[in-house]
């Protein structure tokens, strides 16, 4: 499979601090939204928190070591904001710096490319205090941390990220409350969807400015959105304005999708600024698309400002699920890629995260994920289909390297190639792993 791709294809991991480091309070990192969040009764299904998580923090040369056998070029993974500035602004922590500074070079003595997200939704509890994304000072704060580590940094990585998935951290933060900080109320909405956007273009001009021969992207949630009956095509329109074009139209100088989600005007008309449209819009060099599922909606009137709602794959009668609940449809990673490739501003695309959630077993040592395997050839059978009709797809980061904590889920769903026994920390590569371990060993000549 893997010549299919061509040389040049990108074939890495995706992890994120939070969710694999554990370390909490060590060598001066500051607390996040995430530690206070996961420490409240009620808002972990499991009750957990990632304290300890992976131990990545102490476990990364060996980890990395694992990465490299499996015969990944490329390692995505997050800084935490508030282990470089404790307080989210100001004092610079040392130790925090070099902890990262550690892990680059591992993964360059190792021939692994870094590939650095720099937020993945894990703000510092000192910015929470005062009013999160909700502040629009949130773009002042955030360019100091990104000048920061650009600074220190930016000499030997030249792959740069600036968000994980802007539309699940503004809207399952502070309008659901399902993610840290919890905060639910449609005031919120339009402030952090606005500030959310600014940062994301301000933030890619901080390292363009710093780095300028640095590869700068951001990343998206996406799925296809089917309507469920022919009457639901306008829903489908609507989902599909929220879920997959809110962030990118702007960044790419469309503006916000108001005309299917009317009350998006609201931005323009009491949280913008004078001269805030032309600033939304920044030139990625690539975007990162994370797709996973699609999605079937209908319409409901039951649902304010969106008129729709999700129809579950049980109520489909859909076979393939995964732990997370989501529908596995192969076809969608196809479509999906097709959709963005459209935009004229999209130069090149990655798929910065795509993986399955599936219940795994021990069964003498061995950890049997055929379904996992299912997954992978399958969605990338369909980003080969799109490379091969000429879309930019340039490379594949699976979600995830080590199984983790999954935010509000907790550690019950495992997405790893690598199995962790979270009592022992013992790691165990998975029949996945070995899958891509053999599927990257072949040889690839160049044309
Ligand atoms: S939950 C989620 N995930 C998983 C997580 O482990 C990872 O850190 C994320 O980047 C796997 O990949 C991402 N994404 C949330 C998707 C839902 C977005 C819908 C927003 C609600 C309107």
């Amino acid at each position: 499979m893997k010549h299919e791709f061509g040389p040049d294809f990108v074939w890495g991991t995706a992890t994120a601090a939070y969710q694999i480091e554990g370390a909490v309070d060590r060598d001066g990192r500051g607390p996040s939204i995430w530690d206070t969040f996961s420490h409240q009764k009620g808002k972990i299904k499991t009750g957990e928190h990632a304290d300890v998580a992976c131990e990545f923090y102490d476990r990364y040369e060996s980890d990395l070591q694992l990465h490299k056998e499996l015969g990944f070029d490329a390692f995505r993974f997050s800084i935490a904001w508030s282990r470089i500035l404790p307080d989210g602004i100001g004092r610079i922590n040392e130790p925090g710096l070099q902890f990262y500074d550690r892990l680059i070079d591992h993964c360059l003595s190792l021939g692994i490319t870094p590939w650095i997200t720099l937020y993945h939704w894990d703000l510092p509890q000192a910015l929470e205090n005062k009013g999160g994304w909700t502040n629009r000072l949130i773009v002042n704060w955030f360019s100091e941390f990104v000048n920061v580590c650009t600074k220190a940094f930016g000499h030997k990585v030249k792959h740069w990220i600036i968000l994980n998935e802007p539309l699940a951290s503004s809207i399952l933060g502070y309008f659901t409350g399902q993610h840290a900080p919890g905060r639910r109320s449609f005031s919120n909405l339009l402030p952090v969807i606005h500030h959310t956007a600014l940062v994301q273009a301000e933030g890619g001009r901080v390292v363009r400015q710093n780095i300028p021969d640095a590869q700068v992207g951001t990343t998206f949630s996406c799925s296809p959105i089917d309507p469920f009956t022919l009457r639901d095509q306008a829903a489908a329109i609507r989902v599909d304005a929220l879920l997959n074009r809110l962030f990118i139209e702007p960044t790419l100088g469309m503006g916000y999708p108001t005309r299917e989600l009317p009350f998006l005007a609201g931005i323009a008309k009491k949280v913008a600024k004078p001269g805030d449209m032309e600033r939304l819009a920044f030139d990625f060099d690539f975007i990162g698309l994370q797709h996973y599922f699609r999605a079937v909606v209908e319409q409901s009137y039951l649902m304010p400002y969106l008129w729709a709602k999700d129809v579950s794959p049980l109520r489909r009668n859909v076979q393939t699920i995964t732990e997370m609940g989501w529908e596995v449809y192969p076809e969608s990673m196809y479509r999906i890629i097709k959709q963005f490739a459209q935009y004229e501003g999209v130069k090149k695309i990655y798929i910065t995260e795509s993986g399955a959630a599936f219940y795994d077993t021990i069964d003498q040592g061995k950890v049997n994920d055929l379904a996992r395997i299912d997954y992978h050839q399958n969605y990338l059978r369909n980003v080969l289909r799109a490379k091969q009709e000429g879309m930019p797809v340039e490379g594949y980061f699976a979600w995830t390297f080590l199984d983790n904590f999954e935010w509000a889920e907790g550690y019950r769903p495992r997405f790893g190639l690598v199995y962790v026994d979270f009592r022992t920390q013992q790691r165990i590569v998975k029949a996945s792993g070995r899958w891509f371990q053999q599927m990257l060993s072949k040889e690839v000549l160049p044309d």
